[in-house]
């Protein structure tokens, strides 16, 4: 009995799914379906619905990804990260010519001109030997100005990536002739920018005279070459072996050593690595610094840490 009723039901459904298809328009609305052979009241009822829930999901899923679309068009740009994309979006952004020209109506940072300016330039990775060159050019003005500077190419470079993101330098001074390289990014950014090799300006360090600054900006190999990032870093030269362990990175190696280190009572960041530095039990935040015990080289590091030296074209996650 029960299977005729269900039998019965199931035909008229399969009858008023085939007099919808036959329909040789789209049914805009169950008002216009009632007036098909089979289609009762509670039937277009139910096609009212799909038709706006429907059309709902299609409106809620492409905002979602115009959103998402725009937001990481956004987030390529120099100095830009996802509060300020999402908050441009819902400014009514949308493309890159909104964010510029005279009519606009946000207002971008020095730094994110640049990068707008540069977008696509800076979106590409650089062939190692580009970074290479870069780099040999600014070794010689540097040594130029100081022969006892030491400057080291650092990041994905060191680490013997063939393409890299940007040109991370190190720069120190052996201290044993009593003079530092304190001091020194003051002569040598103007002399790399008179030479054409830094052509725009990031973020200037606040204090030149300090051992321990940084300068980011953007460079370029010759007159024709393409913008590309650069950051030079000086530290002071007791510290280069925790620096280098840092600056060459990969950031995943950085952290499970940084872990290692936590997890064997020390601490380790790119100054050197400490001990008996005290925390706060609850939110992790430091209370004191404790005593530096390595910072010179990277292989006294490893070793107090008990990890097995690596070189750095080893400290890469897999691919
Ligand atoms: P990046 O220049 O950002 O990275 P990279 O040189 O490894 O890769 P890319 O070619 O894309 O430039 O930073 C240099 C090193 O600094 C990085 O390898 C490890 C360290 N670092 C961290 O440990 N954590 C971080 O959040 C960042 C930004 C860098
Ligand atoms: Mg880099």
């Amino acid at each position: 009995m029960q299977q005729g009723i269900g039998g019965k039901r199931c035909r008229q459904h399969e009858a008023t799914i085939a007099s919808i298809r036959r329909h040789p328009t789209r049914l805009k609305s169950g008002k216009e379906a009632l007036k098909l052979r089979f289609v009762g009241q509670r039937m277009a009822e139910k096609i009212d619905d799909v038709i706006k829930t429907g059309n709902m999901r299609r409106l809620q899923y492409e905002e979602s990804t115009e959103s998402a679309i725009v937001t990481k068009l956004f987030m390529g740009i120099y100095g830009v990260g996802m509060t300020t994309a999402r908050d441009w979006y819902s400014r009514g952004m949308r493309t890159l010519d909104d964010l510029s020209g005279s009519h606009r109506r946000i207002v971008l940072t020095p730094a994110q001109q640049i990068g707008l300016k540069y977008y696509t330039d800076l979106a590409e990775r650089m062939p190692r030997s580009e970074a290479k060159a870069i780099f040999d050019a600014i070794k010689a003005i540097a040594i130029g100005i100081d022969p006892s500077l030491e400057l080291t190419i650092m990041g994905s470079y060191r680490r013997g990536q063939e393409t890299c993101g940007d040109i991370d330098i190190l720069l120190t001074r052996p201290t044993i002739d009593g003079r530092s390289h304190s001091g020194v990014l003051r002569k040598l950014l103007p002399k790399l920018r008179a030479a054409g090799v830094l052509t725009e300006d990031l973020s200037y360090p606040s204090d030149l005279d300090d051992e321990e600054a940084k300068y980011m900006g953007l460079c370029r190999l010759g007159h024709e070459g393409k913008m590309r990032r650069i950051d030079i870093l000086t530290i002071p030269y007791h510290q280069r072996g925790a620096a280098l362990i840092y600056f060459t990175g990969d950031d995943v190696f950085n952290r499970s050593l940084r872990l290692k280190a936590r997890h064997d009572g020390y601490s380790l960041n790119q100054r050197g690595l400490f001990t008996g530095v005290t925390r706060d039990p609850k939110t992790k935040v430091k209370l004191s610094n404790g005593i530096i015990i390595a910072s010179e080289t990277e292989r006294e590091i490893f070793n107090i840490l008990k990890v097995p030296w690596q070189e750095p074209h080893q400290r890469r996650r897999a691919t």
